[in-house]
């Protein structure tokens, strides 16, 4: 997967070399291209923001740079040939390059740009719609995605309205707070998409088995319970004997107790859409931890 981030602070995406991102880069699992939008504005301070229309507190970002960015970085790579791989490999940190002189190595492809080309260019936003697990898995499939980070108030209205003439846009928001500009929001996105690529965690784990976990698994919509390592007592407090026990029905059982009230006291709103296929057991447990559970009464 190639992932293009375009930011008027390119050196925020250095963590992108660290740890399991940074050795999948290093692998070439994932290909980062780390932009800098002044390098596409046309004065001599590199402006990049102007004040909004209509009046208003603050300044918003101007078209121009943008339109030339994206149009540049789109200019960079795939064609439809699904079997070449982007050769722009410019690590998150290397600022010094921007794409548009990048080296004639780098294949540039008609077929991006003209509607329906492999990248989706994605716009963190306060007003877009909830970045989600299933957005997030659904993003591990895309072969390209382009993330523009916006600052200030935000960017020109008609930047994503020009984009969405020639490749998908989406308008995302990691949560219902404001934050100063979109290079914190991409720095999460990325981390929840790449841990979903395969050989990119440690060890490989079923994605089932997360909090959020999809439809699929015994867990499924529960909030991940406490988990222990040793040592089995550490200032006074004791690993859970049962999971010491060997008896893998009786852990399974317990870890789910412990994920329906982690559920019912941190997320009310999940524990509300468990539904049908809670069994008596659970009902109980959700009982005694004050949730309300609908249908039958589970109080003796
Ligand atoms: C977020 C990008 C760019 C995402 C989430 N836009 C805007 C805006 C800002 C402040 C007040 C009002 C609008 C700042 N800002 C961003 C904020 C993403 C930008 C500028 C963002 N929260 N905040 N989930």
């Amino acid at each position: 997967m190639r992932i293009d981030i375009i930011t008027i602070f390119p050196e925020y995406f250095g963590p992108l070399r660290v740890s399991l991102i940074g050795k999948a880069a290093e692998r070439g699992d994932i290909q980062f291209g780390v932009h800098d939008l002044r390098d596409w504005a046309t004065d001599v301070h590199r402006s990049v923001d102007d004040s909004p229309y209509g009046g208003g507190p603050g300044m918003v970002m101007t078209p121009g740079p943008w339109g030339e960015a994206l149009d540049s970085v789109l200019a960079l790579i795939p064609t439809t040939n699904t079997t070449s791989s982007p050769t722009n490999t410019s690590s998150p940190t290397n600022t010094s390059s921007p794409v548009h002189t990048s080296s004639p190595a780098v294949t540039s492809g008609p077929a991006v740009g003209a509607g329906g080309g492999p990248a989706r260019l994605v716009l963190p936003s306060p007003s877009g719609v909830p970045f989600t697990q299933e957005r997030a898995a659904a993003y591990a499939g895309e072969p390209w995605l382009i993330f523009a980070c916006g600052r200030y108030e935000g960017i020109d209205a008609r930047v994503a309205a020009d984009a969405r003439t020639r490749m998908p846009v989406d308008e995302v928001s990691i949560g219902d707070y404001v934050l100063a500009g979109g290079e914190p929001a991409v720095l999460v996105m990325v981390e929840a998409i790449a841990r979903l690529l395969p050989g990119v965690m440690g060890n490989a784990r079923s994605a089932a088995d997360d909090s959020f976990g999809g439809g699929a698994g015994p867990m499924a919509g529960l909030l991940e319970g406490p988990v222990y390592t040793r040592p089995p007592v550490w200032r006074g407090q004791e690993v859970p004997p049962v999971l010491l026990s060997g008896d893998h029905g009786a852990i399974a059982r317990w870890r789910r107790d412990q994920a329906l009230r982690v559920t019912a006291a941190s997320r009310p709103d999940l524990a509300a859409r468990l539904g049908p296929d809670l069994d008596k057991r659970d009902r109980e447990v959700l009982f005694a931890a004050g949730f309300p559970v609908s249908g039958e009464d589970v109080a003796h």
